[in-house]
């Protein structure tokens, strides 16, 4: 028995930003600061942020006058960054650079006067922001289905059309629904493939490597962690066995009844306390060694926003 691990896996560049982001303002500032939305969606870095004084919110509403407010690393829709301006609020904006630069395709695309249509999954927050980036000509596909039934503009002929993708996305999915765009709009203009990050690629791929050769695959991230489901996707795809865990404490011995080697990763939101946390859990179950714990570099690191670095 084996366990081997993904690499890389876990957390990115912009959730190691954003989870700084809280801690400084709350070193500079002190408690409470207010954070809009889960910084990140992982339940163990948001009770730990919530045990050093920050207080979640779902909607600026909740926050009182003069406080200070955190937007999540999933971004925020224009609206909700005029509400803040207009109540005064002192703003830290914990949105990843590279959520940014697809909100600002978006601007690019309709400022041109093409329209635009987001490849991503109704209701996340992420597409909540980058949807919110301008009031109207924006559209939703969330697959390949979508594309065909899709219904443009009042006057029955398409106008000029882009697309832009959530950065998390399955980048088979993607393709696909891509492909189906080109099809039926074949002067749809966009990025050079989908908006999907270095990261999402990244541990993807590290994956669809690992499942070659597990069993049995165990993600760790939080059910609400859009990127850490496609994580368990791809393995399964792959022809094995996957399972989305936030802690150790989830683990049934019976899942690897019949297996040779386990697999473990981690989605972007995942800190590498709780890998090592399922690794050793793993290991006193099976008997099987502890692997190395080591981790790739991927060489990429945002800034701190002025006023906090
Ligand atoms: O649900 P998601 O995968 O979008 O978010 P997460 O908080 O689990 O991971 C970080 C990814 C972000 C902020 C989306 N670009
Ligand atoms: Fe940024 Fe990608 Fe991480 Fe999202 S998953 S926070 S886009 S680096």
């Amino acid at each position: 028995m084996q366990i081997l691990l993904a690499n890389p896996r876990g957390f990115c560049a912009g959730v190691e930003r954003a989870i700084s982001i809280v801690e400084r303002a709350l070193e500079k500032f002190g408690a409470p600061i207010y954070v809009r939305h889960e910084v990140v969606h992982n339940r163990f870095v948001v009770d730990d942020l919530k045990a050093k004084g920050a207080v979640f919110v779902h909607e600026l509403d909740e926050v009182p006058d003069g406080a200070t407010v955190i937007f999540s690393a999933h971004g925020v829709p224009k609206s909700v960054r005029a509400e803040a301006e207009r109540r005064d609020l002192k703003v830290f904006d914990a949105t990843c650079p590279l959520v940014t630069k697809v909100h600002l395709e978006v601007e690019r695309h309709r400022k041109a006067g093409r329209e635009v249509i987001m490849i991503g999954h109704r209701g996340h927050p992420e597409v909540e922001g980058t949807m919110g980036q301008w009031p109207d000509g924006m559209y939703l596909v969330e697959n390949v289905a979508d594309v065909a039934t899709l219904k443009l503009g009042a006057g029955g002929t398409a106008p000029p059309l882009a697309y832009v993708t959530q950065t998390t996305l399955s980048v088979d999915d993607a393709a696909a629904i891509v492909a189906a765009l080109k099809a039926r709009f074949p002067d749809i203009v966009g990025p050079k493939k989908d908006d999907i990050c270095y990261a999402t690629q990244n541990r993807q791929d590290a994956v669809r490597r690992l499942a070659q050769q597990c069993d049995v695959i165990l993600v760790v991230g939080s059910p609400n962690s859009s990127n850490s489901n496609r994580l368990r996707e791809v393995a399964e795809q792959q022809g094995v066995k996957a399972w989305l865990i936030d802690r150790a404490a989830e683990i049934r011995p019976e899942w690897f009844a019949a297996a040779n080697a386990v697999g473990v990763t981690a989605g972007a939101s995942a800190p590498e306390a709780l890998v090592a946390e399922v690794v050793a859990a793993v290991a006193k179950l099976t008997g099987a060694p502890q692997p190395e714990i080591a981790q790739e570099d991927e060489g990429v690191r945002f800034p701190l926003p002025k006023g906090l670095d």
